[in-house]
């Protein structure tokens, strides 16, 4: 039997890493009687993390997704990681969920991660709800962290509960709405009561505060306020649920979830006050014919739509593919239309995903998150629809990459294995980029940070037996020339029978960053023959790649042919080719070659107090400053940073900032190096010629 839509509860858990999201979970499964025992994430035995390389971690890598029963409701909760490293798939997963539950750590407050996995709950639109979480332990201050809520984010916070108790007093909590204290014992069940004497007056004032702000999210609630109404618990709760969905407001609760008190509350709040895939309506795509906008609402009886949120690559079981409806039903077998790709996929089994494990499904109607297995070409991104009524959702392309290694094999032979088996790797992970750097001649691996690149080393083993070594990559550096010289290259041999004559006469000359190579036939009067001249050009072309100075490719100059002689037996285009090539070397070596560097485009986001460190190492790696701005407590810097002093920036900024700090990077354009750094590349690139 499928739920109906009205009753499903898709909860994607949110913040930074640490805050509690894994422990949130198994504590909601836990409680809902999902599971017999409340699992640890330092035991490595919760529900949520299970990945081997999220065991050794102790924190969760890729999203999870869980789902349990609560006040006839279907709660499907997607645990996210908190950690950047992992943040395309947090935000890929995101858009299965109707609504975000974001964790805030009442020790540690707002981490920057926080502030970023909340930009992705404002992309997608998804109202929230605020837990605060670890208020047992030490140094945990609810006012504190609601102050910092409060300053940071959009819509407003609304207090909707107060702790009884902190840090190791932590009891339990006093919802404002009905007046009650509720205390928990140590098996996490709750005890109604009253409110403790020496909080009468603090929650009395909070109540009048809530009341004003709910009443804010309907007119016709706020003039009966205003005219001296008392409003009912019921009033109240009708317009909480308003004003979080209409995003007037982001109701805080508070709890610990090791120590299980406030889980309740907090699941009947996620009944209560979060969407149902009804309200948060139709869904607009494409319609492939026509490239009109068409949408499709959320009812089972219409053609089926959804879109792939997930893949999971796994060398035995195959591709599991992970997908929410947006419309229609499906069956537990059949085939469907992925409009992406534009072919028909079969699938033999509909799955609904229980943590590490799945479990066969009748149907999925709208706002199922369900998954199949063994499709062939479906990939994270895709759009599936029923194959007469098509159409294509606009999903989220993965994250930039940041970081890049080189990557070789460890035992000789392996090299194609390792190629075969990344692919795979990169179908469960859309963020992760393969290249062959042509320049350098090596395999690089880009992801979006160190430990995103390690975990899919770990993966590469334990998946598929395959082990590579990961290595600094080397910097593709180019050359140009900075002089304007004009020469002449000759070839002229003579060996018996048939000699060999080319020779030409070429003007070089710089050109601007980025314009790569021209090449200007100028010669008159057929001093070269036409058929030769050509060769010339593939003679500089090929010996450019080849710099005079350091051996790498030379680029943004300018050669113009014009003059030459020839011989009317011994010319021919091999040696004009060669002549092209001798004129090459000779100008670029007078016309004063220098070498070039990429340099990045970087944002580096962190709070205030490591800006100085970071300005300071910025300094130290050759970095220009472009600017500087204030986003909420964040500076935001932009920076051109040499890609040779960029390399391992992830841990170097993780380190200087506690994990605070966040950046990206884009390619933005080659520069001269400075020559004394240049004197250090040019020697090294020399020695390893000999
Ligand atoms: N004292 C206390 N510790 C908690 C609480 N919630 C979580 N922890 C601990 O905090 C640590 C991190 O918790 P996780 O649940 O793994 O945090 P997470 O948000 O899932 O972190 P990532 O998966 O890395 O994003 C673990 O050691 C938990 O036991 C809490 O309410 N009180
Ligand atoms: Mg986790």
């Amino acid at each position: 039997m499928t739920e109906k839509t009205e009753s499903l509860r898709n909860i994607a858990l949110v913040a930074h890493s640490g805050a509690g999201k894994t422990s949130l979970a198994e504590a909601m499964l836990y409680d809902s009687k999902v599971l017999k025992r409340l699992g640890r994430v330092e035991d490595g035995n919760t529900a949520m993390d299970f990945e081997p390389e999220e065991l050794k971690r102790t924190s969760s890598i890729s999203s999870a997704f869980h789902q349990f029963k609560w006040k006839k409701h279907l709660i499907t909760i997607i645990d996210t990681p908190g950690d950047q490293n992992f943040f395309s798939d947090t935000r890929s997963c995101l858009q299965a969920a109707d609504g975000a539950l974001v964790v805030v750590d009442a020790v540690d407050g707002v981490k920057v991660q926080t502030e970023q996995a909340w930009e992705f709950t404002h992309e997608f639109n998804l109202p929230r709800v605020i837990f605060v979480n670890k208020l047992d332990r030490e140094r945990a201050n609810f006012n504190r962290v609601f102050q910092e809520i409060g300053a940071l984010f959009q819509p407003k916070p609304i207090i909707l509960q107060l702790p009884i108790g902190e840090e190791s007093d932590f009891k339990g909590v006093v919802d404002l709405i009905s007046g009650k204290a509720f205390v928990y014992g140590e098996d996490g069940k709750a005890k109604e009561g009253e409110v403790p004497n020496d909080m009468l007056e603090l929650v009395e004032s909070e109540k009048e505060n809530l009341i004003e702000n709910i009443a804010e999210a309907d007119d016709d609630l706020i003039e009966r306020y205003l005219d001296g109404e008392t409003l009912s618990d019921d009033d109240l709760r009708i317009a909480l649920r308003k004003g979080t969905l209409a995003h007037t407001f982001v109701p805080v609760v508070c709890g610990s979830s090791t120590k299980n008190i406030g889980i309740d509350l907090l699941m009947n709040l996620i009944v209560d006050a979060m969407p149902s895939p009804l309200d948060r309506g139709a869904m607009v795509g494409i319609d492939p014919a026509t490239d009109n906008e068409i949408e499709r609402t959320p009812d089972a009886s219409t053609p089926f739509s959804g879109y792939v949120v997930k893949t999971v690559a796994d060398p035995y079981a195959g591709r599991l593919t992970i997908f929410r409806v947006v419309s229609g039903t499906l069956g537990a077998d059949g085939t469907f239309y992925n409009a992406t790709k534009e072919v028909k996929e079969r699938y033999n089994q509909l799955l609904t995903i229980t943590g590490k494990e799945q479990t066969p499904a009748a149907e999925a109607g709208p706002g199922s998150i369900v998954a199949v297995a063994k499709l062939k070409e479906t990939v994270t991104g895709n759009t599936l629809c029923d194959d007469s009524a098509k159409i294509l959702y606009n999903c989220a392309e993965p994250l930039p990459t940041l970081i890049s290694f080189a990557i070789e094999a460890k035992s000789k032979g392996d090299e194609d294995k390792i190629f075969s088996s990344l692919t795979k790797l990169l179908e469960e992970d859309p963020s992760l980029k393969l290249d062959r750097r042509s320049e350098t001649k090596e395999i690089l691996l880009s992801g979006l940070g160190q430990i995103h690149i390690e975990t899919v080393v770990e993966k590469l083993k334990r998946k598929f037996n395959v082990e590579v070594l990961l290595k600094t990559p080397k910097v593709p550096y180019r050359e140009t020339i900075k002089k304007k010289v004009r020469v002449q290259g000759k070839h002229k041999k003579q060996t018996g029978g048939h000699g060999q004559y080319g020779d030409c006469w070429i003007q070089i000359e710089p050109l601007p960053r980025g314009r790569g190579f021209e090449f200007v036939d100028a010669i008159v009067g057929g001093v070269i023959p036409k058929q030769y001249i050509p060769a010339v050009e593939k003679g500089i072309i090929e010996s450019c790649q080849k710099g005079v100075l350091a051996g790498y490719p030379c680029v943004d100059f300018k050669v113009t042919l014009d003059d030459g002689s020839y011989h009317a037996v011994d010319s021919s285009e091999m040696a004009f080719k060669i002549a092209g090539s001798l004129a090459f070397k000779k100008a670029s070596e007078e016309a004063q070659p220098v070498l070039l560097e990429p340099v990045m485009n970087v944002t580096v986001t962190t709070p205030e107090e490591y800006m100085g460190d970071i300005m300071g190492d910025l300094n130290g790696r050759r970095g220009k400053v472009l600017g500087m701005d204030t986003a909420g407590k964040n500076q935001v810097i932009k920076a051109n940073v040499p890609m040779a002093e960029f390399l391992s920036y992830a841990p170097d900024l993780r380190s200087m900032t506690g994990g605070r700090g966040i950046y990206v990077m884009e390619f933005s354009h080659y520069d001269e190096v400075p020559a004394q750094i240049a004197e250090k590349i040019v020697e090294e690139a020399n020695k390893s010629k000999d």
